[in-house]
């Protein structure tokens, strides 16, 4: 009997293995060297709240017409994205009243909701006008990466900046971000990529959080550090700042549009050699997240290893780096 139920375990776990080798290989096989960067008809322009005219985005490759374009991504953020973007859009407007020669966007990018996010977003865009304040309003859902992209694509900034719907990072923060930025590149033209950074807050929130999400969250930096980042403590923070020289390598050569986006960047201009820092950020856990602890992780840690994986055996290429040799 006891043969017998070793005999059918060993059975099952190579059945496993064997499932999960085919997935892998599958998961190579399709996989296309460089992303294929899909943008419905609709989702090249915007609403002008003031004609009532849609106007094409221009792109990332134009050269840039403003200081900053923030981006945020928001997915079904009817209840959340107001008070972000009351605090970004008054920590702005008093930046520029104390330093008038800066110009700014902001472009909240719609990822696919189903509840009412454009509207509210359009609202802000009638209060602000269209110069300042863009909606970009994706058909479908790619997920947080494919949302951050595409409004990247879509940005007039020297500096591009991601900032979470949610408001979790004093928005103010910008200001160090920007003071570490320009220590790394004195213009748009150079590299340089600025990281918020939750790490000094770890002990703090390893207090507050469940052991289950602690185990998780370890785990978690374990994999990213085997196998894609090791520079950075904090790799999933969204806030991030970018010239424009660096957007334009980075989100040209993404492939993951799921949570993963953030470390297959870091673990991008870590290959490119990129300058980039991690700048110390004020955060607030605000409820609401659409992270399930456990499926989201999973698929992370999947996407982790797959990201090791494609660029180890060539299935993934940087266009950056092919462009640098051309
Ligand atoms: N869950 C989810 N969030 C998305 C998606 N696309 C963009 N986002 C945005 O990603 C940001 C972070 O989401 P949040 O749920 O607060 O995640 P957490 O703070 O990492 O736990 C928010 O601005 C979301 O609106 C998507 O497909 N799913
Ligand atoms: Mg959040």
């Amino acid at each position: 009997m006891l043969i017998l139920l070793l005999q059918v375990g060993c059975y099952l776990l190579a059945g496993v293995g064997a499932a999960a080798l085919l997935a892998i290989l599958i998961a190579l096989y399709k996989s296309k060297p460089y992303p294929l960067i899909t943008r419905h008809k609709d989702e090249k322009f915007f609403l002008d709240t003031d004609t009532i005219k849609t106007i094409e985005f221009p792109s990332l490759d134009d050269s840039p017409t403003l200081e900053l374009s923030v981006i945020v991504p928001a997915y079904n953020e009817e209840q959340r994205l107001p008070a972000m973007l009351d605090e970004c859009m008054a920590y702005l407007a008093q930046k520029t009243e104390k330093q008038p020669d800066f110009s700014y966007e902001v472009i909240v990018v719609s990822d696919g909701s189903s509840d009412s996010t454009v509207s509210v977003a359009l609202e802000y865009s009638k209060k602000y006008g269209a110069n300042k304040f863009r909606v970009l309003e994706l058909v479908e859902n790619r997920g947080k990466g494919g949302a951050v992209r595409l409004g990247m694509l879509s940005a007039r900034g020297r500096q591009l900046l991601f900032a979470d719907a949610d408001g979790a990072t004093k928005f103010e923060d910008y200001e160090k971000l920007a003071e570490a930025l320009a220590s790394l590149a004195p213009e748009w033209r150079h590299d340089g990529i600025a990281i918020g950074s939750r790490a000094h807050l770890e002990d703090e929130s390893i207090a507050k959080r469940s052991f289950f999400r602690t185990i998780l969250m370890h785990g978690f930096h374990t994999l990213v550090w085997i196998f894609a980042v090791r520079s950075v403590r904090d790799t999933q923070c969204g806030f991030k700042l970018f010239t424009r020289a660096t957007a334009r390598k980075l989100f040209n050569s993404l492939h993951v549009e799921r949570w993963a986006f953030d470390v297959e960047l870091l673990y991008l201009a870590e290959r490119l050699q990129l300058p980039m820092t991690e700048v110390a950020v004020r955060w607030t856990e605000i409820d609401g997240s659409k992270l399930s602890p456990f499926w989201s992780w999973l698929q992370m840690g999947i996407d982790l290893f797959m990201i090791w994986l494609r660029y180890m055996v060539g299935a993934w290429r940087i266009v950056a780096s092919e462009k640098k040799k051309n």
